[in-house]
């Protein structure tokens, strides 16, 4: 039996486990990726382990979230990150030099390669045929250190392609159709293929939009083909020798495969709330638009910057919209300029931000009051961009140039004529903004300059035999970490500040939670299904942990944040009955009794002692989950096993 590209990779990198979906494997990690806003704290915690080298093919420390600078909090992270990457063996990218998930497809992804980034869109690569995923930062943390990185053998879905895309209608379409079908839970568990006689029609930057919207399933990746187009991107970044091509066998088999013909999809929207609320642009049409933000991790190529620039050419854009483009590189920025698209662009009334994240996690550009956002990035989650009741729809840069022109939601196709661009043969290669690590002699007399704004890793808790809390909070379905611990301008610059940190914590659901939960001492929480999807924020385990939050039971978890609330000594458990969760209630006295007999046997029972009813909870761990979770999480665990 033949197998799926994936399943190949996962064969070259496999360190122990068997393939067998829902069985627990570990892959060697050829290469990591840290962004600043969970950076500080991997970096914390690689120093924790004590081993003095990376021990990956590469490692590379981006600043691209914060990068504002609006205290010394945020300049002393970059600092701190800077002076432990030159020590450690990392190369560090500075700010300016562009988003983490551009730039490494740019410079640093090679087909066939593992990869793990302390960030949930670290998928992109799979944009050029690497095997990437988002992790939490301790797990990036053991990668560096050469530890193996522990994922559930994932089941296999193709979509597979056919068609070519009509004018007008581009990759983000295609991803957001992929989420009409299959929903933001839809690829729990899976890694998405694409293939198919279609995936010779998309470029690679417009297959990186692709797998980096993968996440927003809830997949554990998802990856295309490396082919000739890879060869070309590859070789236009000057570096060919790193192409191999890389194929499912034909025989490979799938557990689901879902067919999309390209030729018929039409420009779509993902609207308020949810990257799975999807219409049609001329269903939408005529809806009035404050804001436009284009830029992000999934539509900043030069590619997409082209595009957007030839429709906004000898145009201005209407008066009563706001318009930002954040070009995702240094590289793309100074394309931009050379070829004279930067001045189509800022012709037009566009406020042209750096090439960072800015608006997509909320710094900076919140919209107005109630306002209408369309962006062209990948999560409209309440509250993300900074205004809690703006109404955020994700789109395609097409559908953003259109409406920004026209005021309103504009299906692109009623603009005429598709203007085309010319992709260049090569790119324009600086590599002058990666700093590269000290020698090794060196290495060692380097000092880690650190702030007084990086706190203390909270205590770890190790789970013990009688998990006793309080129900401080109860919240529904696909709570997003962007609920449990936000982001944004006004936060961001804490993330190495557990302590203060915490004071945020839920206060998009419930502004007294933290408040409530210090109070409780211990805390049990209860959450819906699909709880803690979206980023890879190590944080929203960290918080809750340094809260009180001893476990937490819910219908069914994301993969980061359940391997996270793990990491942090946190115990997860489901409702073996998902009705069950109508039971409790919030101010609950809850413990869950035989702990230690249930990480064996996956069975525990949950007393509430206010109503005294008793609920049957599940969860299977590994042995590995269970020495962590009695070690009191991944740190712990990882210093006892070096002993
Ligand atoms: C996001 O898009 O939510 C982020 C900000 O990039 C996060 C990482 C973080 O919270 O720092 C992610 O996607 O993992
Ligand atoms: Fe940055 Fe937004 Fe991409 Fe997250 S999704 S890495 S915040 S651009």
């Amino acid at each position: 039996m033949g197998l799926t590209l994936a399943q190949k990779i996962i064969r070259d990198h496999l360190l122990s486990g068997d393939m067998t979906p829902g069985q627990e494997i570990a892959l060697r990690i050829d290469q990591t990726l840290t962004q600043d806003a969970t950076g500080t704290m991997a970096y914390l915690e690689f120093e924790a382990i004590g081993i003095p080298r990376v021990r990956t093919e590469l490692s590379v420390a981006y600043i691209d979230h914060n990068t504002l600078q609006s205290g010394f909090e945020n300049a002393d992270d970059h600092r701190y990150i800077q002076s432990v990457a030159k020590k450690h063996g990392i190369r560090f990218s500075r700010p300016g030099n562009g988003i983490c998930h551009q730039v490494h497809l740019e410079r640093f992804g090679k087909p066939g390669k593992t990869l793990i980034g302390s960030d949930s869109h670290t998928p992109t690569g799979g944009g050029i045929g690497m095997l990437a995923f988002g992790a939490g930062g301790m797990d990036v943390a053991v990668a560096m250190g050469g530890g193996a990185y522990y994922i559930t053998m994932p089941r296999m879905i193709k979509v597979n392609l056919t068609g070519k895309l009509s004018p007008w209608v581009s990759a983000k379409d295609v991803s957001l159709e992929l989420l009409r079908i299959l929903s933001v839970k839809g690829g729990v568990g899976y890694i998405i293929e694409w293939g198919g006689e279609g995936v010779r029609t998309l470029s690679v930057p417009e297959r990186a939009t692709i797998t980096n919207m993968g996440t927003e399933l809830g997949a554990t990746t998802s990856i295309f083909p490396s082919d000739d187009t890879t060869r070309a991107f590859l070789a236009a970044q000057g570096r060919e020798e790193d192409y191999r091509p890389l194929a499912a066998d034909p025989d490979a088999v799938y557990d689901r495969v879902i067919d999309i013909d390209l030729s018929t999809l039409e420009p779509l929207l993902a609207c308020p709330h949810s990257p799975d609320n999807i219409r049609s642009a001329t269903s939408l049409s005529g809806v009035k638009v404050d804001q436009v933000c284009i830029g992000s991790c999934t539509n900043s190529s030069l590619r997409d910057m082209l595009r957007v620039a030839a429709i906004l050419k000898g145009k201005t854009i209407a008066d009563s919209v706001s318009l930002s483009v954040s070009p995702g590189s240094k590289q793309v920025l100074s394309m931009l300029a050379s070829c004279g698209a930067l001045t189509d662009i800022l012709a037009s009334g566009a406020r042209v931000l750096e090439c960072a994240c800015g608006p997509c996690i909320g710094m900076g550009f919140s919209p107005n009051s109630a306002g209408v956002s369309l962006r062209t990035f990948n999560r409209n989650f309440e509250g993300r961009s900074g205004t809690k009741d703006a109404q955020v729809y994700l789109v395609s840069p097409e559908i953003a140039a259109a409406s920004a022109l026209t005021g309103y939601i504009t299906d692109p196709r009623t603009l005429g004529d598709y203007p085309d661009i010319v992709m260049p043969d090569a790119f324009r290669i600086d590599d002058s903004a990666v700093v590269l690590p000290a020698a090794e002699e060196e290495a060692a007399s380097l000092e880690v300059l650190r702030g007084p704004n990086i706190k203390p890793l909270p205590d770890a808790h190790p789970v013990t035999d009688t998990v006793h809390g309080r129900l401080t909070l109860k919240v529904g379905d696909n709570i997003t970490t962007d609920h449990i611990m936000p982001a944004g301008a006004k936060i961001l610059p804490y993330r190495s500040n557990i302590p203060y940190l915490s004071k945020f914590c839920f206060a998009v659901c419930d502004e007294q939670f933290a408040e409530r939960a210090k109070a409780a001492g211990d805390t049990i929480l209860v959450g819906g299904s699909n709880y803690g999807q979206g980023s890879s924020r190590e944080h929203a385990a960290l918080v809750p942990l340094y809260l009180g939050v001893r476990a937490v039971v819910a219908k069914s978890f994301a993969r980061i944040h359940v391997a996270n609330l793990i990491n942090a000594g946190i115990l997860p458990l489901t409702f073996e009955d998902p009705a069950d969760y109508d039971l409790l209630r919030e101010g609950d006295d809850l413990s869950i009794e035989g702990v230690f007999e249930g990480l064996q046997t996956g069975r525990f029972l949950l007393m509430d002692r206010t109503t005294g009813k008793t609920i049957p909870l599940i969860g299977s761990f590994t042995d590995r989950q269970i020495a962590m979770l009695r070690a009191g999480g991944l740190l712990p665990y990882t210093k006892e096993a070096q002993e």
